[in-house]
């Protein structure tokens, strides 16, 4: 299984024998935006896996969803093995991806990223006037999730993982790796993530700065792993 991919934590990265592939630049286009890449996704979108016969699956849910699939003995990436953690894991993801991680990503591309953007996706310039509301989603939201997992650390049942499972999930991973590349200093421009640099100052409070020291580990560990297959 080959992953398309522009980075090494992408959601869909697991201790699994996937290789993954690091996109480039062609002829000025960005390799997943390139035609012989929209043949196979034609959303254009990284990232996605490309099995040994040539089918393509994109959309890193979907990813994840497939592989617990093909894996069910695995520890399920999105939630389980009974229907309720699996469906809490769901609305999870749904919140985690409408409420914060999408205007976390929009808010970069059509902000500090737009100088590039422009260039590869069509509605962006278009899309500039809604950047200050884009950042206030993503930081009402981010609060609002620090209280509703403060709250259930309070009832003592909080688990340190969003979807209240007894290991990460799909938010979890969806939610890290976005704060993670949100957190480069040269994305960082809106200085959005100060919450998860976890020697920073704690503004969206201390359950996702310590949620977030414990994914980074965890990451590091699947990293490791991953490594070792090759
Ligand atoms: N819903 C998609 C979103 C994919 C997405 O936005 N990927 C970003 C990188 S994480 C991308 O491909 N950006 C480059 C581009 O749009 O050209 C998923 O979950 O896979």
């Amino acid at each position: 299984m080959l992953k398309h991919g522009t980075t090494a934590t992408s959601t869909s990265d697991t201790p699994r024998a996937v290789q993954s592939y690091k996109l480039k630049m062609i002829d000025g286009v960005p390799e997943n935006r390139h035609p012989t890449m929209l043949a196979k996704n034609p959303a254009g979108t990284t990232p996605f896996i490309e099995l040994e016969d040539g089918t393509c699956l994109a959309e890193s849910v979907t990813i994840c969803e497939y592989l617990d699939l093909l894996y069910p003995n695995e520890r399920q990436l999105t939630g389980g093995p009974d229907p309720l953690t699996q469906m809490q894991c769901s609305m999870w993801t749904t919140r985690v991806q409408i409420g914060i991680t999408q205007p976390f990503q929009r808010q970069y591309q059509y902000g500090e990223g737009a100088p590039y953007f422009k260039h590869h996706v069509p509605w962006v310039e278009a899309s500039v006037p809604a950047l200050a509301g884009l950042r206030k989603q993503t930081i009402d939201n981010l609060r609002w999730l620090e209280e509703v997992m403060q709250g259930n650390a309070n009832k003592g049942v909080d688990t340190g993982f969003i979807a209240g499972t007894a290991h990460c999930t799909v938010p979890d991973l969806q939610l890290y790796t976005t704060a993670k590349f949100m957190g480069h200093p040269k994305v960082n421009v809106a200085r959005l993530t100060d919450s998860f640099d976890p020697g920073g100052d704690g503004t969206f409070g201390p359950w996702l700065t310590e949620w977030y020291a414990r994914m980074d580990n965890i990451v590091k560990e699947m990293e490791g792993q991953q490594d070792e297959l090759g």
